[in-house]
């Protein structure tokens, strides 16, 4: 990372402004130590005060601090790219999407002033990366190290893809919808950034292309001017820069479907619902697990002893959540923690705890939290199948002083 660091040095320059000299951050104790040495906090363009994971690619995490809120601010929000040519607001002027492929009987494309005039619709949903909280796991999982800042919950608007599809004359015989971005990669060999979902998730009146993000323009970072969301999914299928859609009678078959992104059949995270891309032995990973965060008090951080509360968010992959617990003592005993108000199936729920009188000394807090549909998070430390959806609950070290 150090390396990369340094090549990356005259696009770092341009990129970011002024890192945080001095400022410094607790973070967690499970990360490897060479992660921990080399994160800092940086601006960058409509970006504040963000983790640095690697430059080129571009990927920035969020600090634990911004998940204090049900709605994760634009300038906070996380940002992933898998390849090293990302483009500019510049680079997207004169956008349009073009909707083709086999499953189409009138190819078509779209200019934003379209996408404008179309009926639109509006989620509140959380996107999450695969890789979340991977960089926590032991033993640890090669990839970037993220922590517990990759993913983030926004207010996504704009016209449903199905709408989009049937404009363009979808037949019954679409099996996939193949997605592709405007980033591309400098390093030949390097196969472009394609994707697809089966074409139910595709006709989900909350799978939607969004053209605005928390009454805002997309970031240029999170994929100016149009992305595709897909509510209750992992965020490798929202397609950012969306440039064009393809429906097709057929499997997407490239290394970001049929290598990566994958888990073996019968693991904790795999799923039925993508059958044209399982195999005999993996399926491509698609529902979030259940998780959530304890985001205030902060990790080392110092807590009266007279009374402090606890408080976080919980999300899952669209039953919603229906209870979060919370233990002072690392997972040994558990208090039912209240919950804010449903803001709808895909968004975080808000939980908190107040602590009674304790005891000065170090404790180790937890949440763990339940669906709608019964779905918790399991305590054992069982290393997921390639480090995805990591929900094992996050210790956080406090001291009551
Ligand atoms: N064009 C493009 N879209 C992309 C990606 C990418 O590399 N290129 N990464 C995906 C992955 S893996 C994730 S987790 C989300 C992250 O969205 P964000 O960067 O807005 O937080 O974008 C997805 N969409
Ligand atoms: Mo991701």
């Amino acid at each position: 990372m150090r390396r990369r660091n340094l090549i990356g040095g005259v696009a770092a320059a341009a990129l970011t402004s002024p890192a945080f000299a001095g400022e410094s951050t607790v973070l967690p104790e499970e990360l490897p130590s060479g992660a921990r040495q080399v994160l800092r906090f940086v601006n960058l363009p409509d970006k504040r005060r963000m983790l640095e994971l690697s430059i080129r690619p571009p990927n920035y995490e969020t600090p634990v601090d911004a998940f204090s809120e049900a709605v994760t601010p634009n300038e906070r929000f996380f940002v992933r790219y898998h390849l090293d040519r990302v483009p500019t607001a510049d680079d997207m002027d004169g956008w349009a999407l073009r909707i083709d492929g086999d499953a189409v009987s009138r190819p078509l494309q779209l200019k934003m002033s379209d996408l404008l005039d179309m009926p639109s619709t509006e989620v509140l949903s959380v996107c999450q990366s695969a890789d979340y909280r991977r960089g926590l796991l032991q033993p640890h999982v090669a990839g970037l190290q993220w922590g517990e800042g990759a993913m983030g919950a926004a207010l996504w608007r704009g016209p449903s893809l199905a709408q989009v599809l049937q404009r363009a004359g979808l037949k019954p015989d679409a099996l996939e919808i193949w997605t592709r971005g405007g980033d591309s990669s400098t390093i030949p060999g390097v196969p472009p950034y394609q994707k697809s979902i089966p074409i139910q998730k595709a006709l989900d009146t909350n799978t939607i292309i969004a053209i605005s993000m928390n009454d805002a323009p997309l970031p240029v970072l999170n994929g100016y001017p149009a992305r595709l969301v897909v509510p209750g999914w992992v965020g490798t299928y929202w397609m950012k820069h969306l440039t064009h859609i393809q429906a097709s009678t057929k499997p997407l078959v490239n290394f970001w479907m049929s290598d990566d992104y994958r888990v073996p059949n019968g693991s904790a995270s795999h799923a039925h619902n993508f059958p044209s891309q399982a195999t005999k032995d993996t399926a491509p990973i698609t529902e979030l697990a259940v998780n959530s965060l304890i985001a205030d008090p902060l990790e080392g951080h110092e807590v009266d002893r007279s009374g402090f509360s606890i408080r976080g968010v919980a999300w899952d992959s669209g039953a919603g959540i229906n209870r979060v617990e919370v233990s002072l003592d690392g997972g040994r005993t558990w208090q039912d923690s209240l919950l804010d108000r449903p803001l709808g199936p895909y968004a975080f729920r808000r939980f908190s705890l107040l602590a009674g009188l304790l005891r000065p000394g170090r404790y180790r807090l937890l949440s763990r939290a339940t669906s709608m549909s019964g779905e918790t998070q399991g305590m054992s430390p069982e290393r997921r199948a390639s480090g995805y959806n990591n929900n094992v609950p996050q210790g956080i070290p406090v001291v009551v002083t």
